[in-house]
């Protein structure tokens, strides 16, 4: 393994043109030269200049539906009033910039996003009022877990060396699905991996969500077109044995009324149907629980 070093260049970056009351102190982090991926990647071409405003990570294998949890997201709070605005200074290369004009295309018209649309790192703020209120990080869902490696225990340098140094506080939304159509193992080393992340990358101050997503699929958790959210945590604890449980709260006092230390979400990002990037929209509910769950993430 070649473990020179690489400065990563947070130069010429132009926060203020995005409105936000930012600490905008540079700084130049240094990573080991392993980090170009096999689908060319370079991840050492990376800044997060806004070191304030919360970030939510959006943790998930492949397909799990990140980047289409953010496009629901996006709509809905385009749709409140929020402005969404991609962060270009993110990375330097020029197939970022047009990544960051696909996404807010995409954002304009009613279609799901093709198959491979991102599978490279996106970074979206969400604006009121000229103050981020959050920033939003996708990154390629082998980065987080890959089945087909599923005994690494370390996270690419990016991970571990950027994400730890930032200040800002994370909120880990760790992706779950309903009837992910792996075998129990893979669910397993998906569940330890998030137990690496917790021991590797989280700090105190970073707060957790679980979000259930394509619970369209599941038909025996809907009364009336309405979703029965504990019967859909349930069913999640089932099918990811061992998840709420990295998460119990120790603290001897809160812990008698709050037992685990995420929020629970269920989600569905809209209607798909196969072979087509047609879909239908999902219902506001579901953007709408995932932002109440975020916004208590972001002040609690
Ligand atoms: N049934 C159902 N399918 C969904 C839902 N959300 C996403 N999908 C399906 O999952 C596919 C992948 O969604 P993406 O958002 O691209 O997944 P991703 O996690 O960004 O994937 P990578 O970028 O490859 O890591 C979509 O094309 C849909 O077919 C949902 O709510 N319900
Ligand atoms: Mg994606």
């Amino acid at each position: 393994m070649d473990t020179s070093e690489v400065k990563i260049n947070v130069d010429d970056i132009d926060v203020k043109s995005i409105g936000t009351e930012v600490d905008d102190r540079r700084e130049t982090v240094s990573v080991q030269d392993d980090t170009v991926t096999p689908a060319g990647i370079d991840e050492n071409d990376i800044t997060i200049a806004d070191k304030q405003s919360p970030i939510v990570m959006l943790f998930g294998p492949r397909s799990s539906g990140k980047s289409m949890t953010l496009v629901r997201l996006s709509r809905y709070l385009r749709d409140c009033g929020y402005t969404v605005k991609v962060d270009k200074t993110f990375k330097s290369d020029a197939k970022y910039k047009e990544k960051c004009e696909k996404f807010l295309k995409d954002l304009d018209t009613k279609e799901a996003l093709s198959g491979n649309a991102f599978t490279d790192f996106l970074l979206v703020k969400i604006i009121k009022n000229g103050t981020t209120v959050c920033q939003f990080l996708e990154a390629p869902g082998e980065h987080y877990f890959d089945p087909e490696d599923v005994s690494a225990r370390n996270f690419p340098p990016y991970m571990t060396e950027i994400i730890r140094k930032l200040k800002n506080r994370k909120i880990w939304a760790f992706i779950t699905e309903a009837e992910w159509d792996v075998n129990n193992s893979v669910k397993k080393s998906y569940v330890r991996r998030i137990s690496n992340c917790k021991a590797q990358l989280v700090k105190n101050t970073d707060r957790f969500i679980i979000l259930y997503n394509k619970v369209d699929q599941k038909d025996e958790l809907f009364d009336d077109g309405r979703i029965h959210i504990s019967s859909a945590e349930r069913l999640m604890r089932e099918e990811y044995d061992g998840l709420a449980r990295l998460f119990a709260n120790r603290n001897p006092i809160t812990s008698l009324w709050r037992k685990y230390n995420y929020k629970f979400v269920p989600f569905c990002t809209g209607y798909y149907e196969k072979n087509t990037l047609k879909y239908t929209e999902s219902e506001e509910q579901y953007p709408r629980m995932l932002w109440n769950a975020l916004m208590k993430c972001f002040k609690g």
